[in-house]
């Protein structure tokens, strides 16, 4: 395969850009190869800047549910484009968005629009602690809730990718009030909880881990944590930047039906342009400026482009039998994979939620926690990715992350992708 001008403006990014790219995980350290350079996307593909074709996986890490360049999308975005791009000042498209949000997301009374889900879950925890008045926050062990200080704790995503236990440039005094626990365990759980119930301002949690792999919560463990969190008065926050509108329309709430206090979205509600969201009962949403002392603000948020784009996304998530389609081509393919698996005698365990899975390499038995998770054997899932982009599949280049499965998918392009991974099994099992 000729990647040559991938190569090339990839030494050139890498003498202006750190790392040569504008985030880690990108940069396929991991998976041992250098990363591609993307020209375009169509449907289910993506054609690199050598004019090389993949299936593509990665879906922008979640937010491309309807495939690239999808004509809706594309007309309501070039409309809005025809308007301008940015007024600072309110615009009918925002409300229209956050109507749409209310209406779908079980949870959520009132809403704010930000720019992405990292301000989303920062602005999250500072209103949880401004309206309880208390610091501490408490995560899960591989959770991914963006890049702010406060997350940077035992993270997932590219933090996990690159083995960074932490960060340098992170004030002890906030991973101080950072508490981090395995993820799956209830009686941990129960017992933190109980020790920091005058400190903690909130519990935040992605209800179904996807930066350390997909991880499905254990039966009764989101129920515990809603129940434990509504007795001691502290704000549940569920990080649905990925699940949000993902696994249903209101997301992975609607999917288990419980309801979290705040939740945080991003990726699919901006149909592929850069947004986030954070929202939840009115009484907590009314203590954001100017309404009230928690303040929280943003030059581009509500951004005409990105509203017009995430609302023609919406629009065609609501029509009827989507998630269905969606969940069954997820099905065909996890289901394919796992024959696979099995008949090429690997030892992978091949595990999802919706339109969402990981093949986690070197596992015998199901991935509960991040301490599992970081026990996968990387150099086969490297040896894997590798392979499968040779046979002109794109899938995330790291273990922790998932792989997304967008309508765009159809049987046709789910078939080609088990062709392609049998050759790539077949590689690591004679290799
Ligand atoms: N943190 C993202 C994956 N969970 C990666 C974002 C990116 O590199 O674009």
């Amino acid at each position: 395969m000729d990647v040559s001008l991938s190569q090339a403006f990839f030494k050139r990014a890498q003498e202006i850009i750190p790392g040569g790219v504008n985030s880690p995980v990108r940069a396929c350290k991991s998976v041992g190869c250098d990363p591609l350079f993307v020209e375009r996307g169509n449907g289910p593909y993506v054609t690199d800047v050598d004019g090389n074709v993949f299936i593509d996986y990665v879906c922008s890490w979640g937010p491309m549910i309807l495939g690239h360049d999808h004509p809706h999308v594309r007309a309501a975005v070039s409309e809005a484009l025809e308007g301008g791009t940015s007024f600072g000042a309110p615009t009918w498209r925002e409300v229209a968005l956050a109507a749409k949000i209310v209406e779908y997301v079980p949870s959520i009374e009132k809403v704010r629009l930000v720019n992405s889900g990292t301000e989303a879950t920062m602005s999250a925890i500072r209103l949880a602690r401004g309206v309880t008045g208390r610091k501490k926050i408490l995560k899960f062990d591989g959770c991914y809730h963006g890049h702010a200080d406060s997350f940077l704790v035992k993270a997932g995503s590219g933090v996990a990718t690159l083995g960074i236990p932490g960060s340098p440039g992170v004030p002890e005094e906030i991973v101080a009030n950072t508490i981090s626990i395995p993820f799956n365990d209830q009686g941990l759980l129960e017992k933190t909880i109980k020790e920091n119930r005058d400190d903690l301002a909130a519990v935040i949690m992605e209800p179904v881990p996807a930066n350390m792999g997909v991880v499905p919560p254990k039966t009764g463990f989101l129920e515990l944590a809603r129940e434990i969190t509504s007795h001691y008065g502290i704000i549940l926050i569920f990080d649905e930047v990925i699940t949000g509108f993902r696994l249903a329309l209101g997301g992975a709430q609607e999917y288990f039906g419980i309801l979290p206090d705040l939740t945080c979205l991003g990726k699919i509600i901006g149909g592929g342009l850069p947004v986030g969201a954070y929202g939840g009962k009115k009484e907590i949403m009314e203590q954001i400026a100017p309404e009230g002392p928690v303040y929280q603000a943003g030059t581009l948020s509500g951004n005409p482009l990105a509203t017009a784009a995430g609302l023609a996304t919406i629009e065609i998530l609501s029509r009827p039998g989507t998630y269905d389609i969606l969940g069954s081509r997820a099905e065909i393919l996890a289901e394919g994979l796992m024959q696979l698996i099995t008949d090429n005698g690997i030892q992978a365990r091949l595990q999802g939620v919706g339109s969402m899975m990981t093949c986690f390499f070197g596992q015998d038995g199901s991935v509960e926690n991040f301490q599992q998770a970081s026990a996968s054997d990387t150099e086969s899932y490297g040896a894997f990715f590798r392979e499968m982009i040779n046979q002109g599949v794109w899938l995330a280049p790291s273990q922790f992350e998932a792989a997304f499965v967008s309508l765009a998918h159809d049987d046709y392009v789910i078939n080609d992708t088990l062709m392609a991974a049998e050759s790539a099994f077949n590689f690591i099992a004679s290799s």
